[in-house]
């Protein structure tokens, strides 16, 4: 496996590259152009300027996190055509550069979601926490008020603009159900692919977080059975996944270890991470470790090791530890931290390996 970790980029992250490059065994950094809005080309100085920093400490660019789909992909609109041209032109732009990867989504409206950005741990450390009843009895139509009212309930990745657009997007949604979903998605796949893989970039969506339908918009990239499916839309080796053990993990009736096993040829990139989720629902991100979750981390690892997995690795969110200041499920401290744990995971295994060959 190859080791990256996520980094916002200079002036937008309070984690410099010089840290990240002090973690053991790190190879590259996972980033994005985040002000460039959603459905725009990524203008190529700017593609330029971070790899430029990035070379500086000998760290690749390798994996791209998020390139952002237009809401109108996602409804299906007319308009749709033009931002789909944007994307396969930003697609071949960062060829250019050497990315092999590409991370997206397909959630409407939203990306990952939480009730509590700072949810105080029994060590004294916070944590993301996703309250069921609270994200349940909120009103789509309040939602613009709750969000004004309670600085704490953020929707994480988000433009600020786009918070003035919530109705009209909800209004937009009312009538797009799951299948209309799944079309929009094969459509969208269709023109992309081809592209990607002429450019010999992996395309790999990430599942929802959480894994199912928030605020009666639907999702779609929830568990096993929707991921097949999500792989036959467009079947090749370019239309992959992020299998990401946090985000699914927040349904235990997900299994992640039997997943990566199942498509373990269709996983360019991995995030792994823990989450302990509890019997009403409710989850919070915990360390990486398997014994502080509900998540087997070991037996990921495991899995990768068994498959021989040579694709991109990211520990994901971390709790705030040690007084850090950072941005929430992105301090320095505990994603470290995650990383050791997977290597020392890992490098248990490969000695185990080398053992048993020296005793045939
Ligand atoms: C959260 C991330 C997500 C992810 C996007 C991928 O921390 O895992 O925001 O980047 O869903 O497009």
């Amino acid at each position: 496996m190859k080791m990256t970790f996520r980094w916002y980029g200079e002036g937008n992250d309070s984690i410099t590259l010089s840290q990240i490059k002090q973690i053991p065994g790190v190879s590259g950094v996972v980033w994005a152009l985040h002000d460039v809005p959603a459905g725009e080309e990524w203008p190529m100085d700017k593609i330029l300027e971070v790899k430029e920093q990035a070379d500086r400490y000998n760290l690749n660019i390798d994996v791209v996190e998020s390139v952002n789909v237009h809401e109108d992909i996602k409804l299906g609109l007319p308009t749709r055509d033009l931002y789909i041209k944007n994307y396969k032109r930003t697609i071949e732009k960062l060829a250019k550069v050497g990315v092999k990867v590409i991370c997206y989504n397909f959630m409407p409206v939203f990306d990952w979601t939480r009730t509590d950005l700072n949810k105080e741990m029994e060590d004294g450390s916070t944590a993301l926490f996703y309250e069921k009843a609270k994200a349940e009895s909120i009103d789509p139509n309040e939602l613009v008020d709750t969000i004004a009212n309670n600085p704490d309930f953020t929707m994480p990745g988000w433009e600020p603009e786009r918070l003035s657009r919530l109705s009209a997007l909800f209004e937009a949604y009312k009538n797009v159900t799951e299948e209309d979903l799944w079309n929009n998605l094969k459509y969208f796949l269709e023109q992309i692919i081809p592209v990607a893989e002429a450019n010999e970039i992996k395309m790999a969506i990430h599942p929802d977080d959480p894994p199912w339908p928030i605020f009666g918009l639907p999702r779609i990239i929830t568990n096993k059975e929707n991921i097949k499916r999500f792989l036959k839309l467009v079947d090749s080796p370019y239309n992959g996944i992020t299998l990401c053990s946090g985000s699914l993990g927040a349904n235990p009736k997900n299994d992640i270890v039997e997943m990566v096993y199942e498509f373990a040829d269709r996983i360019p990139f991995a995030h792994i991470r823990n989450v302990k989720v509890y019997e009403n629902g409710d989850f919070i991100e915990t360390s990486h470790r398997t014994q502080d979750g509900s998540v087997d981390i070991a037996g990921i690892v495991k899995a990768y090791h068994d498959v021989k997995f040579t694709g991109y690795v990211r520990p994901d969110h971390g709790r705030h530890i040690w007084g850090e200041k950072c941005r929430p499920g992105y301090g320095l401290y505990d994603r470290a931290l995650g990383i050791m744990y997977l290597w020392g995971v890992w490098d248990a295994l490969e000695r185990g390996e080398e053992k048993r060959h020296d005793h045939h």
